[in-house]
């Protein structure tokens, strides 16, 4: 296949520095921009200062506070001045706790159509809504990225996403990609790019797209990406960038490894049911569901346009008595244009508690549903428990709905409302980039704080060649990084202190993990599919294997997970159906001379000692993920090569 006509090709092609587009091949891009957040950001900013290097080498990176903003003890406080420090030190954007979602912010004030974006959080995607090649990676990737390097990653399959027709009254860019995921599933992406194209595409306005793009991330897939058209350059000229503006389109004649067609005239409002965003239904087809909660923001459907929109169905109406309604805008632009138009005050008469511009509920970081209550929310993962709340049944869905369930209390069809209001995006947004510290020229020399919740990365070994482990844990399918390690309130604020979080390592789904993890020395794990799926936290990789998990054995495995399994130097096994059966919980199991094997074979023996049986498990490395592996982990491996490079100048 030729890459020339694909949007996301011509990117790649244009940023490819190792490799070539070949199916299965391995390729290495280059990085212009990159992005933090918070929660991932303290990790990835320790593990980039590890490398020694005296300023970031990227055209523009930025580190955000959005996730850990609620302060109940100094952590999360201590967490913000590192990341201040650091950003302005090293030569990064800082965008301050207050100013908005990464997301939401990047896509407004730093996004740039054409150029490639490397963010240590899953839903970087959505910056695809710009006609940018934008992926999340575990921070280790984007600290590497920092540094200068290529990022590494599969020749990913093309798949072309036909849009035809115009969005009906009452559905939005929502349930478009609520409908893509009820036809593909939570795994349809995999290994693959979604481009966007076709006559549809002129009719969504930007932040519509990167609703569609930022939940391409809930379909596994590397990134999801639309055209840069007038669109495109009307958006970024009310954000005052019209300078960085560039066509881009896939050329008639592209042919796709897959393609797929929608009918946008034909779709009707959805909602993803408890617990997974591929569990799709249309509204009418839903029975009568009493609603205790709704949850309006995250940076799925956080946008100017999306509050708008809610502020004008709520005019004049009330939040039903039984429903507690919340709505977190995006960025600060939204709510201050929100403040400005009016919408603001409409919102608050209805009875919206207006929570800050932060992730907040949808990292679990407050609003926990009551006991088994239903929440219906605009967000983009209902994984279980991820609410804070083990049995609350979370609902996803678009502004539209989740508006007609505030003041209905039931999940409805909006068309209650009558007819759908009018929602144009400005010509001019209100602009204030205060709450971004733009970093000094030359690097600052000055004091990086670090409080006492910050804790130096552990030492990792490199890999024995022969490995004797316990299985302390055997699970299903899908399981989640929110499954490996929890988010919320209580356990975020030590994203910066690894021997303090591992206490929490699958505290939901095994109360037991820890001890039994303490117990056996190291450990192994047995997995069904799509093992990993959701975050990029590599927290989910790293805690685990702090406690001595050395290898995963799995039907599957998600693909930011499986990386950030390698980039810490845990084996990510592949295994059959009727091993993973025959392996049980508490099993110990042996697997020798794995050095010289992992050289060049893939497939490796897993001897079971209760019963004397072997089995077989794939290991399929490229031969750098395979030199990460033997080394303990990619820090490891990366630190003495920078080492060298500098004693060498
Ligand atoms: C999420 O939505 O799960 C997060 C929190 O944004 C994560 C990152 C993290 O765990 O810090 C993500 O999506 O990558
Ligand atoms: Fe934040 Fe939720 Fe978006 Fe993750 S999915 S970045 S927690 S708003």
């Amino acid at each position: 296949m030729s890459y020339e006509k694909h949007l996301a090709g011509r990117i790649l092609k244009e940023h490819l520095v190792a490799g070539s587009l070949a199916p299965d091949g391995e390729i290495g891009i280059r990085i212009d921009q990159t992005l933090t957040q918070d929660a991932t950001g303290t990790l990835a900013y320790l593990e980039f200062m590890a490398l020694g290097i005296e300023k970031v080498r990227t055209r523009l990176s930025v580190s955000y506070v959005d996730h850990n903003t609620v302060q109940t003890g100094f952590e999360n406080a201590d967490d913000h001045n590192f990341l201040q420090d650091v950003a302005a030190r090293y030569g990064v954007f800082f965008s301050r706790p207050g100013n908005g979602i990464s997301h939401q912010v990047h896509l407004e004030r730093f996004g740039v159509p054409g150029e490639t974006l490397l963010g240590s959080d899953s839903h970087t995607p959505t910056g695809g809504g710009l006609g940018m090649l934008a992926m999340g990676a575990g921070g280790l990737d984007v600290a590497l990225a920092m540094a200068g390097e290529p990022f590494t990653m599969k020749v990913p399959r093309l798949m072309g996403i036909m849009l035809k027709g115009s969005l009906p009254p009452w559905v939005g860019a929502k349930d478009v990609i609520l409908h893509l995921l009820q036809r593909l599933t939570v795994r349809g992406g995999l290994g693959r790019i979604l481009e966007y194209c076709g006559p549809g595409v002129a009719g969504l306005s930007v932040p519509e797209r990167a609703t569609i793009t930022n939940m391409g991330a809930e379909l596994g897939a590397w990134t999801s990406i639309f055209p840069s058209d007038e669109v495109t350059r009307r958006f970024l000229g009310s954000q005052g960038r019209s300078e960085f503006w560039q066509p881009i389109s896939n050329e008639g004649g592209a042919v796709y490894d897959e393609a797929l067609e929608v009918n946008l005239s034909s779709l009707a409002p959805l909602v993803a049911c408890p617990h997974s965003p591929d569990a799709v239904v249309r509204v009418e087809d839903l029975g009568d569901i009493r609603v205790d909660q709704v949850a309006i923001g995250s940076c799925t459907n956080s946008s100017y346009r999306d509050l708008n929109l809610v502020a004008k169905l709520l005019s004049g109406r009330k939040v039903h008595p039984e429903v507690n309604l919340v709505i977190a805008p995006g960025s600060r632009q939204v709510l201050a244009m929100l403040a400005r138009d009016g919408s603001l005050a409409a919102l608050i008469d209805a009875g919206a508690r207006i929570l800050e511009v932060a992730c907040g509920p949808c990292i679990g970081m407050n609003q926990a549903p009551p006991s088994g209550g239903v929440s219906v929310r605009t967000f983009n993962r209902n994984f279980e428990g991820r609410s804070g709340t083990k049995d609350a049944k979370v609902y996803l869905a678009g502004p539209q709905v989740a508006a007609a369930a505030a003041v209905t209390g039931r999940i409805v069809h909006p068309s209650m409302f009558g007819s759908e209001p009018r929602v144009t995006d400005p010509e001019y947004l209100h602009l204030d980039d205060s709450m971004i510290i733009t970093p000094p020229k030359d690097p600052v020399s000055g004091r990086v704080r670090m409080g006492p919740n910050i804790k130096s990365l552990p030492d990792l070994e490199p890999l024995p060649d022969d490995l004797l482990l316990t299985v302390i844990l055997k699970t299903g399918d899908n399981i989640t990084t929110d499954d490996i390690l929890p988010g919320g309130g209580k356990i975020l604020p030590l994203r910066s202190n690894i021997p303090a979080i591992a206490q929490f390592v699958f505290a939901s789904k095994d109360p037991q993990f820890i001890e039994n993890a303490r117990k056996a020395g190291n450990i192994a794990i047995v997995g069904g599919e799509n093992y990993g799926q959701g975050s990029s936290r590599e927290h989910a990789a790293l805690a685990p294997r702090f406690l001595g998990l050395r290898a995963v054995l799995a039907r599957s495995f998600a693909r930011l997970h499986r990386a950030n399994l390698i980039n810490f130097g845990v084996l990510p096994l592949i295994i059959a159906q009727k091993d993973y059966e025959r392996i049980g919980q508490g099993e110990r199991i042996k697997i020798a001379g794995i050095r010289a094997i992992i050289e060049g074979i893939s497939l490796l023996s897993v001897e079971l000692l209760e019963t004397g049986f072997s089995i077989n498990a794939g290991l399929y490395l490229s031969p750098r993920e395979r030199n990460i592996i033997l080394a303990g982990g990619l820090l490891n491996m990366v630190r003495n090569d920078f080492k060298s490079r500098r004693n060498n100048v």
